[in-house]
């Protein structure tokens, strides 16, 4: 079993996997040895065509919930992928989602404004259950979101391919995106990249919004960045927080840097901690040396 993981830190991971091992042979890249011997790996950000070297690959997990640099790479090998799954990621997610509506709910963009002029102007806003957030993706994070902004008493919308129902939130199918759009105070992208969601916020989609607060959080390449900017202009939107983007880290000429409705994170809106997550990888490994299929595996021709 090899782990790979291209963005560090390494040694959290070697810890929570070591004592695990008790059953297979944990090796760490670049100490591969002999690449025919690899028949497991557990990888993250890896260059493409890394997978390709290991002849006897049998299956891959990745630590990350999204797979989308794993499915575009062209060397990939035909081998079941599996992806991350975990309390850490939902929780962190949750956290970050929340924390970022809160932060336009409570309009503390204006405050900071405020405070820069020395200006003493109370804000009266309405209460949370007067707002609505839209969530795109109700997956595991998605869904994650939703309830934890309904038990913040926020109205909630969420948009998904296949049809939901789920208790509290009003669900609208793909053709229903401008209806599920309309009148949103603050619209959160929790899709998967795929090819079907590529640049999906982008300037038709910001017409149907007006004053809305975005909070990207699913992949850069959601995002057509040169819409964005445009949109606050028009007042589409009023806000955005940016966890990710289309080159990470972002490039210093970005206008994002100094545009004060803009809200930056570098990519650290949640985290898969090794603690949590290094025993669902190793039982997940333990399916598939027992030929048993892997769960939270990959559907190839969905995307995701
Ligand atoms: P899931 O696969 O569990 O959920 C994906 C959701 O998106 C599903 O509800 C799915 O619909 C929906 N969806 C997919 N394609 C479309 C489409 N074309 N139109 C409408 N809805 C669509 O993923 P997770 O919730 O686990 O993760 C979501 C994404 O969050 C990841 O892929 C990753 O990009 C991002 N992420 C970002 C992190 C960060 O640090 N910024 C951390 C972790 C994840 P259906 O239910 O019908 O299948
Ligand atoms: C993920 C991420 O997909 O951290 O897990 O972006």
């Amino acid at each position: 079993m090899l782990f790979a993981d291209f963005n560090g830190p390494t040694q959290p991971w070697l810890d929570a996997l070591t004592p695990l091992a008790t059953d297979f042979e944990l090796r760490v890249w670049p100490h591969a040895g002999d690449h025919s011997e690899i028949d497991y790996v557990i990888v993250w950000a890896q260059p493409d065509g890394f997978l390709a070297q290991f002849p006897n690959l049998k299956a891959v997990h990745c630590t990350g919930a999204g797979v989308d640099r794993l499915l575009t790479d062209p060397g990939l090998p035909a081998v079941p992928i599996a992806r991350m799954v975990d309390e850490s990621l939902l929780i962190g997610m949750n956290e970050f989602v929340l924390a970022q509506v809160l932060h336009y709910h409570r309009a503390m963009p204006a405050y900071r404004t405020a405070q820069a002029a020395h200006a003493w102007a109370p804000i009266h806003v309405p209460l949370a259950r007067e707002r609505t957030v839209g969530i795109m993706g109700l997956g595991q994070l998605g869904l994650g979101s939703a309830r934890t902004l309904l038990n913040a008493g926020f109205k909630v919308r969420g948009w998904s391919r296949s049809a939901k129902a789920i208790e509290g939130v009003d669900t609208f199918g793909q053709s229903a995106l401008p209806a599920f759009l309309d009148g949103l105070d603050s619209l959160v992208c929790l899709l998967p990249l795929t090819a079907a969601t590529t640049g999906i916020l982008n300037a038709s989609l910001f017409s149907h919004l007006s004053g809305a607060s975005l909070i990207n959080v699913g992949r850069g390449a959601h995002l057509v960045e040169e819409d964005l900017i445009p949109a606050l202009d028009a007042g589409y939107l009023s806000a955005a927080t940016l966890d990710v983007f289309q080159t990470e880290p972002l490039p210093s000429e970005s206008p994002f840097w100094d545009d004060p409705r803009i809200t930056m994170t570098p990519h650290a809106s949640a985290f898969t901690h090794p603690g949590t997550a290094a025993p669902k990888i190793a039982a997940n490994l333990r399916r598939a040396f027992a030929g048993l299929p892997m769960s939270d595996l990959v559907d190839h021709t969905n995307g995701y």
